[in-house]
């Protein structure tokens, strides 16, 4: 996929998660499938590297409603972000890719060929279409691949090698005690490890921040320890799978 055509790259995105959806509701999905819309833009600039307008830091974000996040499509970044930082480069082929079981944006972007990626969903494994040529490994375990990826962070570290790690997760993903000891341990040994959190303000049917607490969305940034990049979207689709989610 072309990323310096970021139009194209969101159309052919949304045509893919579209199709499967369709194939999802006709029943030929044979399995759970976690479907995004509405996050394009965010996740395609970083994975193609953030330039000048497309990102705003903590501090900036502090006093904007969720709305206008959801609007600005901006990423927010970490207050004293170094001019060098990974996330001006984007994702190279060669980095290791952790995310969850919401994955297929974050598949098609590392380089997984659609058609390949489009059988593995049909096959039952939206939630973890796994692929070590294209070095991208998910977990449908919240926040399951959290610690795993700060591990190989540590690993690359130590054999010095120049590759970088990328963990995407959810919201609520980001709220647990495990995504904080991840960061922390990342932060304070400067492993090569950016965490992206993707937020849509629900786990499941639950709205993330009022279940912990907060009304506002934003104040979830304070807090945050080292490479640690937040946007958030509204999300067209339900949780899982698609048509109208019954709630329980
Ligand atoms: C350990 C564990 N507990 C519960 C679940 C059930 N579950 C699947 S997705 C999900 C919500 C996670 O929300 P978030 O991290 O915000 O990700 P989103 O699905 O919104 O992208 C839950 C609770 C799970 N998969 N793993
Ligand atoms: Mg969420």
């Amino acid at each position: 996929m072309d990323l310096g055509d970021l139009e194209r790259a969101k159309a052919e995105l949304i045509a893919f998660e579209i199709e499967l959806a369709r194939l999802a509701q006709e029943g030929q999905v044979n399995g759970p499938a976690h479907f995004s819309r509405g996050n394009e833009e965010q996740i395609i600039r970083i994975f193609r590297g953030l330039r000048a307008g497309e990102y705003i830091t903590y501090s900036q974000a502090s006093n904007m409603s969720r709305e206008d996040l959801e609007s600005s499509k901006m990423i927010l970044v970490p207050d004293n972000l170094q001019e060098q930082d990974p996330v001006f480069k984007g994702i190279q082929r060669e980095d290791r890719l952790f995310s969850s079981y919401r994955c297929h944006y974050a598949a098609l972007l590392k380089g997984v060929p659609t058609d390949h990626l489009k059988e593995e969903i049909l096959a039952g494994r939206s939630m973890h279409p796994i692929n070590s040529d294209y070095r991208h490994i998910t977990s449908a375990i919240v926040p399951g691949h959290l610690a795993i990826a700060t591990g190989a962070a540590l690993a690359l570290k130590r054999q010095r090698r120049p590759e970088h790690v990328w963990a995407f997760c959810g919201d609520m993903a980001a709220e647990t005690g495990a995504f904080h000891e991840a960061t922390k341990y990342a932060f304070r040994n400067d492993l090569p490890i950016t965490f992206v959190v993707e937020d849509n303000g629900y786990s499941v049917d639950t709205p993330t921040q009022e279940s912990w607490g907060l009304e506002k969305r934003n104040s979830m940034v304070s807090g945050l320890q080292g490479r640690v990049l937040v946007y958030a979207y509204n999300n067209d689709f339900p949780h899982q799978g698609v048509g109208k989610e019954v709630g329980f």
